[in-house]
């Protein structure tokens, strides 16, 4: 396994934390244990991510606390691993307990169709582990040098691609699951019981029976995999590391465009990191796709970098050696199976799945939207009270999309009244009563948790989002399914370099501001203007809706617009050039 592509430079050092931690046991438990200190050393900080979790600081109160000498306020983020974003109503109902009892009283729907727990203290973690097993979810992978969560589309509509593509999401995401890892991770959080996952025994290491997949040493960084449909491109297959597009064939699916290399992150000091989408490999057939999968992680273990952890990420492979070069190793070393080129098969659609939609048999399903994720009460708007209080009564399933939204599933005709009674009685709006422009914003969190943010993000774009609302109605275009995604610093947490308007975290109260992508997920925008401060930046894009309106032709949406007329045109509509 070439662990330094170069052969020159040292290894990272999170690679020696790998190395040594005996498949991701480190000194974690022993640490865990001891309850005179409320954080960890450098070395279970780095490991613990495997294990689904982050230690943070309450970002809020730094300065105060740092004023007054007492040190940081830490406390940890818990994200659950939910393949295609799928949970019973009991689970939905035990991770609600929990959030009231451990964490923040939040639950914090992601954009990896996932749930992140905020603001566990130390003290509360193994009880907030254990709480989550006990509902048969897992937190192992969520974070960490491995197979992140696999996305798919989750609309239960009986469609058979879409009930195949989520089979084969469980699948991947099983076949993906760290082995001998899930050893250590019983040992740490569960006293070693085992539960509901695999759980290889392993006394003496052997890396190609323990960990046949990632080895000893994982994964040189992260690894994401996602499912999408051709006219539904609702979990941003082109961000992905690997993408699986469904391909049908009247009517059914026959099997998958495998695209692979997508990615957003990218470094303002490092000129050579930067946002990629994928590029399509092959097509590959159904009984395939875990085969498939398996030989794109192995590709990546063995040709990623281990040096640089801002370039170890799999679309730097695929930049770096072509795609040509990257379908003859990934067909010679990885996947011995035909190579068939992909299909014809552009993606041309993208579906919030708001409202109530029926899934046949006098079933429904109402996808409800949640700003920014964040499932919360606040004031008149009670979203966590209202979807425990629905989920209780109705015991629907809980679906949740990679656009931070939340969908109940199996509400039958007869109690479709009900259910809308009680959203009004707890204050949650109808998606169709909320703006477009509100329908489709994501948001990562930024401050006060993450600990990488530069500026504010989910605090800061309902501001930004009211804004719009009023601009885009006086101009009349108050319909348009505009995109507008923010983050807190670049690293591109809520895909905003694939957004219409990208709104990136420059430093204190000022972003770079992107436009030109499409609703679709299908391109990626451009930079107009660096560092605008942010009550600039509605005023500055009000000059570019009005352009677009007297200018559109044929119905254009607006990223296809910015596309259009180019970026030079944009930037002096903006004044940036
Ligand atoms: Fe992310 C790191 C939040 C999806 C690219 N991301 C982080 C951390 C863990 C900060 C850290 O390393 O200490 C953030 C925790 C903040 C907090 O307080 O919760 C964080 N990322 C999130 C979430 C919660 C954003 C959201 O609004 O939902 C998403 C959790 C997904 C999940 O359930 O697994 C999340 N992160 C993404 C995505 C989108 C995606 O995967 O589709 C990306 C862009 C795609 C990609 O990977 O390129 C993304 N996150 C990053 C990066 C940049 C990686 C890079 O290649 O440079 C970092 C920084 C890092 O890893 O060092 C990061
Ligand atoms: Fe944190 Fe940056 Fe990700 Fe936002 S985009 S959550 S600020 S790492």
């Amino acid at each position: 396994m070439s662990s330094d592509p170069s052969g020159e430079s040292k290894l990272s050092p999170v690679e020696g934390h790998k190395a040594e931690s005996r498949y991701l046991r480190g000194t974690l438990a022993e640490e865990l244990a001891d309850p005179t200190v409320d954080h960890l050393g450098d070395a279970n900080k780095s490991l613990i991510k495997f294990h689904g979790s982050y230690q943070q600081e309450d970002r809020d109160a730094r300065k105060t606390r740092g004023k007054a000498g007492v040190g940081k306020a830490y406390m940890f983020m818990i994200r659950l691993k939910l393949p295609g974003g799928k949970l019973t109503a009991d689970q939905w109902l035990a991770l609600d307990d929990l959030a009231g009892k451990y964490a923040n009283g939040t639950l914090r729907v992601t954009t990896r169709q996932s749930i992140q727990f905020h603001g566990v203290l130390k003290a509360n973690l193994k009880a907030t582990m254990a709480g989550i097993n006990d509902a048969l979810v897992t937190t192992l992978g969520g974070c960490g040098d491995v197979n992140r969560n696999v996305l798919a589309c989750p609309a239960p509509t009986g469609d058979p691609a879409r009930v195949q593509m989520q089979q084969l999401a469980d699948a991947v995401a099983a076949h993906l699951a760290p082995r001998a890892g899930a050893r250590s991770y019983h040992e740490v959080w569960l006293n070693g019981e085992k539960v509901d996952h695999p759980t290889p025994a392993a006394e003496v290491p052997n890396p190609e029976r323990d960990e046949p997949i990632y080895g000893a040493t994982y994964l040189p960084r992260k690894f994401k995999v996602g499912f999408a449909l051709p006219d539904d491109n609702c979990t941003d297959l082109l961000a992905q590391c690997l993408g699986f597009l469904v391909i049908r064939e009247g009517g059914k699916p026959v099997g998958y465009n495998l695209y692979a290399g997508g990615g957003q992150g990218q470094t303002n000091s490092k000129p050579d990191t930067y946002p990629l989408l994928a590029q399509p490999v092959g097509f590959v057939e159904p009984d395939e796709v875990v085969a498939a999968s398996e030989g794109i992680v192995k590709l990546f273990r063995d040709h990623g970098n281990r040096v640089d952890r801002k370039r170890a990420r799999l679309k730097y492979v695929m930049k770096d050696w072509g795609l040509e070069k990257f379908r003859e190793v990934f067909y010679r070393d990885y996947f011995r199976h035909p190579a068939r080129p992909p299909k014809d098969a552009p993606i041309t659609g993208l579906d919030l799945h708001h409202g109530w939609q029926p899934m046949g048999g006098g079933k429904w399903f109402l996808g409800l939207s949640v700003e920014n994720g964040r499932v919360k009460d606040d004031g008149s708007l009670r979203l966590r009270a209202g979807l425990r209080a629905i989920v209780a009564r109705f015991k629907p399933d809980v679906r949740l999309t990679a656009q931070q939204d939340v969908m109940l599933c199996g509400i039958s005709t007869d109690d479709r009244a009900a259910v809308d009674s009680m959203l009004s009685e707890y204050g949650i709006p109808r998606p169709e009563s909320l703006s477009m422009v509100e329908r489709w914003a994501m948001s990562c969190p930024a401050i006060p948790t993450c600990p990488l943010a530069i500026t504010e993000s989910e605090r800061a774009l309902p501001g930004v989002v009211d804004q719009l609302e009023k601009v885009l109605a006086e101009l009349g275009l108050g319909g348009e399914p505009i995109s507008v995604r923010m983050t807190g610093c670049p690293n591109g947490c809520a895909r905003p370099y694939q957004s219409e308007v990208g709104i990136v975290g420059r430093g204190g109260t000022k972003y770079t501001l992107y436009v030109g992508g499409d609703s679709y997920g299908r391109r990626l925008n451009a930079e107009v203007q660096d560092g605008v401060p942010v009550e600039q930046l509605v005023p500055k894009l009000a000059k570019v809706f009005a352009a677009f309106k007297a200018e559109r032709v044929n119905g254009e949406l607006f990223g296809d617009y910015c596309a259009r007329v180019g970026l030079d045109r944009v930037k002096h509509l903006v004044g940036a050039g």
